[in-house]
């Protein structure tokens, strides 16, 4: 069992009140990962004054030393690749290959920005006067509070701290207290690779106690969270009000659309690697299928077959495919609405139930569900269930397809699996989502493209990299012109 306490101002100390709470590996609820320090409004406070103490230098150390010390924690994390993903693996449950996927996303991200210590561009252009010149420079923003969720808990908050980090800002990182263990592990390689104190600050605790008063923290300049959507519109609305900068990445109800030509093999695989991959525990996760009539029972035979035969277990035994939820709360609320969706007339094809049997006995494990006869107003089809159940929904033609996906609240991820080139063309456009697959299901993005969706699934693309990704988040803009002509030149009048 692992002590995870707080790191503020380069010391690792208890919470002031002396409180703790436990982290439990979800696959077996007697197995305690880590006791962590419960932040109360003191700690939050301590490491909103570190953070703003270390600004001050971290500001004007040189982007590329900035850089450096990232690249160094990429090599660490890379070091410890197979033994954070088993300590992933244990503390929130998904599969041990997605866990070293986790571990080497953000490996990818630490390396990709710490190159960007060497760019950070800004731009030079010419100006309309003689003589005279203007330039636009990054800047960063100052503190930086980052709130990140339980399912990514090495990539997401890499996502965010490596580019706080290299444009400069200091920041106050409050994990999901599901993954404390995971976050502080992050933190020690990132001390370990020579970020001076006070320059990355880990707060632990409930989002209620220490995320929403982080949130509304006066001593923030910005502020990135990934997690529900009502708590993003809560914390951007709070932001707005303070006039200050902030980015949310929250919910979705992602879908594939099979058409008549797919290639219905890869198609199958795609939805179960969409649908049930993390339990179906990712903001990406292909909850819906909107299958071409043609195909329709073709397709479902094919789909349900395959999801009877995936095996839940501890995500650390290689034979498993598919492991626990998170925790019990969530796991009624994945019963709850099964009991939804056979409520309002979809047909139950396959799992659903509760697993207790074997290495199942002590967790929270939900056998894969599909359902089948959806249709697109029901709940099921509408809401974000975030958990290991599919709904499929059948489609006249692909201009219905696309208008079944799009009828939702949210609009992060979808896909299209057709072989035909003008098919996929008319769905990339029409697509109402902030990523669009072809061929490939609703998740797997790459760290060097911006990472954010449409309508309640975002408020500002930011994550990942790319133009308009991470480092718009992270920094602001200074304009500069600079007159050498020695008289008074007055732009827009004198032309
Ligand atoms: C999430 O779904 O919560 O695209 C993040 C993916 C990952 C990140 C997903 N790279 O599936």
């Amino acid at each position: 069992m692992l002590i995870v306490n707080n790191f503020i101002g380069g010391e690792w100390t208890g919470s002031s009140s002396g409180a703790t709470f436990e982290s439990i590996n979800p696959a077996d609820t007697s197995d305690v990962v880590a006791v962590v320090s419960r932040s109360v409004r003191e700690d939050v406070d301590n490491a909103v004054e570190a953070a703003k103490g270390a600004f001050r230098r971290w500001r004007l150390t040189p982007a590329p030393r900035r850089g450096e010390i990232l690249f160094r924690a990429a090599e660490l994390l890379a070091k410890r690749k197979k033994e954070l993903a088993e300590l992933m693996t244990r503390e929130m449950g998904k599969v041990l290959t997605e866990a070293l996927g986790d571990v080497q996303e953000a490996i990818d991200m630490s390396y990709f920005m710490a190159g960007e210590g060497r760019r950070l561009s800004g731009e030079t252009v010419p100006s309309e006067l003689p003589d005279k010149d203007c330039k636009s420079v990054r800047l960063p923003i100052g503190v930086c509070a980052l709130i990140t969720p339980w399912n990514f808990p090495m990539a997401i908050p890499a996502w965010k701290i490596m580019p706080a980090l290299v444009s400069g800002n200091t920041v106050v990182f409050k994990p999901s207290s599901y993954t404390a263990a995971c976050a502080a592990q992050l933190v020690e390689i990132l001390q370990k690779a020579g970020l001076p104190a006070g320059v990355l600050n880990l707060v632990n605790g409930s989002g209620e106690e220490a995320g929403g008063y982080l949130a509304a923290h006066d001593g923030i300049d910005g502020l990135s969270f990934t997690g529900s959507t009502a708590i993003g519109l809560a914390i951007a609305k709070g932001c707005a009000e303070k006039g200050k900068k902030v980015s949310c990445e929250m919910g979705g109800k992602n879908a594939i659309i099979v058409m008549d030509d797919a290639d219905l093999d890869l198609a199958v695989e795609g939805a179960v690697w969409g649908g049930f991959g993390t339990s179906g525990q990712r903001c990406t996760s292909s909850s819906r299928v909107v299958v071409h009539q043609a195909v329709y029972d073709r397709f479902l035979k094919m789909f349900s077959d395959a999801a009877s035969r995936l095996r839940l277990g501890n995500g650390l035994d290689e034979k498993t495919d598919v492991g626990p939820l998170i925790n019990e709360a969530q796991m009624k609320k994945v019963l709850n609405y099964i009991e939804i969706g056979k409520g309002e007339g979809a047909t139950l094809l396959t799992g659903g139930g509760v697993c207790r049997e074997g290495s199942c006995a002590k967790g929270y494990f939900i056998e894969p569900a599909i359902f089948a006869g959806v249709t697109p107003g029901m709940r099921i089809a509408q809401e974000e269930i975030f958990g290991p159940v599919v709904s499929v929904i059948k489609a006249r033609d692909l201009e219905d397809a696309v208008r079944t996906v799009n009828n939702t609240a949210y609009g992060l991820s979808s896909a299209i699996y057709t072989r035909d080139v003008n098919k996929s063309a008319y769905a990339e456009r029409e697509l109402d989502t902030g990523i669009v697959y072809i061929n490939a299901s609703t998740i797997g993005a790459e760290i060097q493209m911006p990472f954010g969706g449409t309508k309640r699934s975002g408020y500002g693309h930011e994550e990942a990299g790319g133009r308009g990704g991470a480092l718009d988040m992270f920094t602001k803009w200074k304009v500069i012109y600079r007159d050498f002509s020695g008289k008074l030149q007055k732009a827009q009048i004198d032309r």
